[in-house]
Formats: structure tokens, C-alpha cells, sequence
């Protein structure tokens, strides 16, 4: 096994200079180097549930975007994880959700940086996949949280939810809102992104079933979680489909920037629009007649359980192998599910019923 010092020398230089050249001058990486040293092998490494958690350690938080209430309380969640387990918080992230190559340099500053573990949420899943390795490689442990890479390039993914269960429900939500019938869209988050084309797949994949027959998927659009490209593509999703009876969308900055554009049209209650958001953004959309149900998680909870994680990973209490288990502070006991997934549990249905019990 390498000892910290070159672990920590190579990290350096992984960040610092080109990665070929950094993989070279570490290239003394063996089969062994990784089992200990976590890695797409992490997994074959074993856990000791009893092991005690460690502090002191350095958990860095890479969102897809940091100007996203969203990940604004995902991130905030984490935080008070990571502080209440002893350990220091940093957050680093793009502005866009749409800079890949942002977010691949701010996975290399992390490195850099030698921070014990970082949570990502990926814009691309490919495009991560590399420096992530990369990461791991070093002995950093790498969690990605509510959108995955693939599961070689990091040692567990926190889920929101399962994906099979949001895409299906988003369709539910909008047939019964729109008895069944008539031409749909889909307004979605960057193209790239990998929760929403999870989803997304579930989506067409329910819509296959014949009670569905009379509905119509005409067009995916992106809005690329920017509230104005998002506004902008519900207009010409109006435009281009004047029939249109409703709309998906499975961002929170596409179905608030939908909403806003449909509560000030002529289209106020006539085009449903449903998908995921938080109660906060939604309230006044949901007052107005605008929304009728929508669904979502609470994020500050996704935020803890990927923190939770991180320290549990770099605590050697698991390591990304189906079935283990761990104690997830008050949140209680979370097994590890197929290819590293953790499952935070079941979304909730928002309508003018509950909207008011939930402030996120
Ligand atoms: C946006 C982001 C995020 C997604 C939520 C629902 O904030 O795209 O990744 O999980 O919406």
C-alpha cells in the first residue's frame, strides 16, 4: 500500500499538471494500490460497520449548479451533516448546468485539494467519469447524489428516489389531470443531464401502456435549468403545439419557469403542467390555479444522506457494496441497493391540500 505522503504527492500532481502526465508519474499504481486505496475496485475492499467515524475529514460538495435553490438546500443539508459529524464542509460548483468542463476542473481542484470525499451531482455522466477515477485513485471516496455517472466511476450514488417511481408517477399525475388524452410534452433540464433522462425513460416507457393510448409525447424540450431558456421553450412548445393538453417537467427551475409563463397566458388552467418542484417555488402557482399537483423530496435530506455517506465511505464502515449497511445519524439505517445505490426513500405528492405544511 502507498504511503499518504506519495498518495498525497500524486494527488497534487493529478490536478496540477495535464492527467496523462499525472498518470504517468504515478503510474506505479498496482492491483493492490487500488483494492486499498478505493477506486472503480473500492468495492472489492472490505467494510467494518464497527469501525468508529472519523473526524476531521474534509467533505467537499459539487452540485450541478450552485446558483439552484435546489441544490441550495441540498448542499445546506449537508453541511450541517458534515459539521455535526465533526468534519469540515466546502462546496465548489458551476453556475450553469450546462459547464461540463467546469465541473470536471472543479472535481480536479478537489483532488487538488485532497479532500477525503466528495458528493457530485453530474451534469454528464461521461464526461465525469475520468476525473472521478482519477479522485478515487487518490484515496478520496466519491459519492455522487441526485444525478449518477456510471457506476465505475464512483463508490455510491444517494438517490432521491426511485427513478422508476418518478418517471411512471410524473405520467400518472399529468393523465389523471388530463383525463387520459390529448398531445404532451416533456420540458426538460440540460440534455445531457443523467437524472432527468432516467426519468425520462421511465416516462416513454408508461406512456407505452394502452391506457394511454388516446396521449401523445410530441416533443422534449430543454431548458437547461435556466429559468429564462426555460420560460422560452414553454412558449414555443405553445406555439409549435397549439393543441397541447400538457406538460412535464422534471426540474425545479423548468417547472417554475413553466408555470410562470402558463399562469400569465391565456393557457392558465386549460395546459396542466406537473413534474417536480419545491413547495416554496410552487405555492403561489399552485394559489392560482396554475398547478394542480406536483412532486419532489426534501433536498436538505438528500443533502445529509450523501454527506452521511461520504463519511461513512472514508469512515471504512462500507464501501459501495450491495448490501451493506449503515446508520444514517436520525435518519436511521440505509441499505446499499444494486451498482452502489442508496435509496432515499419516496417522494411527496404536493397539492393545494399540503402545499402549506412544507417550507423548501
Ligand atoms: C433541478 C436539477 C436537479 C433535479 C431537480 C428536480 O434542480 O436538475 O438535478 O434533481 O431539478
Amino acid at each position: 500500500m502507498r504511503t499518504a505522503s506519495l498518495r498525497r504527492t500524486c494527488a497534487a500532481l493529478a490536478a496540477v499538471t495535464s492527467l496523462a502526465l499525472a498518470v504517468t508519474a504515478c503510474g506505479g499504481t498496482t492491483k493492490e494500490d487500488v483494492k486499498n486505496e478505493g477506486g472503480a475496485a473500492a468495492s472489492a475492499g472490505k467494510a467494518d460497520p464497527d469501525a468508529a467515524t472519523k473526524k476531521g475529514l474534509t467533505v467537499g460538495f459539487l452540485p450541478k449548479q450552485v446558483n439552484n435553490p435546489y441544490f441550495t438546500s441540498a448542499d445546506k443539508g449537508g453541511e450541517k451533516a458534515v459539521k455535526e459529524l465533526g468534519s469540515t464542509f466546502k462546496e465548489v460548483g458551476p453556475t450553469s448546468a450546462t459547464d461540463t468542463a467546469g465541473q470536471v476542473s472543479y472535481v480536479n481542484t478537489l483532488t487538488q485539494q485532497q479532500v477525503d470525499a466528495m458528493a457530485v451531482s453530474a451534469q454528464d455522466p461521461g464526461a465525469l467519469c475520468t476525473a472521478l477515477k482519477q479522485a478515487m485513485k487518490n484515496g478520496i471516496k466519491v459519492v455522487t447524489y441526485d444525478s449518477d455517472t456510471t457506476p465505475g466511476c464512483r463508490n455510491a450514488f444517494v438517490s432521491q428516489a426511485s427513478a422508476e417511481d418518478l418517471g411512471r408517477t410524473e405520467v400518472q399525475l399529468l393523465a389523471e389531470q388530463i383525463g387520459y388524452k390529448g398531445e404532451i410534452a416533456i420540458l426538460s433540464a440540460a440534455q445531457t443531464a443523467t437524472n432527468q433522462n432516467t426519468w425520462i425513460e421511465f416516462m416513454k416507457d408508461e406512456l407505452k401502456d394502452p391506457k394511454y393510448k388516446d396521449m401523445k409525447l410530441v416533443k422534449v424540450a430543454y431548458g437547461n435549468d435556466d429559468a429564462q431558456q426555460s420560460f422560452q421553450q414553454t412558449q414555443g412548445l405553445l406555439q409549435e403545439y397549439p393543441d397541447l393538453k400538457g406538460i412535464i417537467s422534471p426540474t425545479t427551475v423548468g417547472i417554475k419557469a413553466a408555470a410562470q409563463y402558463l399562469s400569465g397566458s391565456k393557457y392558465k388552467g386549460k395546459v396542466k403542467l406537473t413534474g417536480l418542484g419545491t413547495p416554496n417555488d410552487m405555492r403561489k402557482y399552485v394559489k392560482n390555479g396554475t398547478v394542480e399537483a406536483f412532486e419532489l423530496w426534501d433536498p436538505a435530506k438528500l443533502g445529509e444522506l450523501a454527506a452521511r455517506t461520504a463519511v461513512a465511505l472514508a469512515s471504512g464502515q462500507i464501501t459501495g457494496q450491495e448490501g451493506e449497511t449503515f446508520t444514517a445519524g436520525a435518519m436511521g439505517e440505509y441499505t446499499i441497493g444494486k451498482d452502489g445505490v442508496i435509496n432515499l426513500g419516496k417522494p411527496t405528492v404536493f397539492n393545494a391540500g399540503n402545499i402549506d405544511q412544507f417550507d423548501f
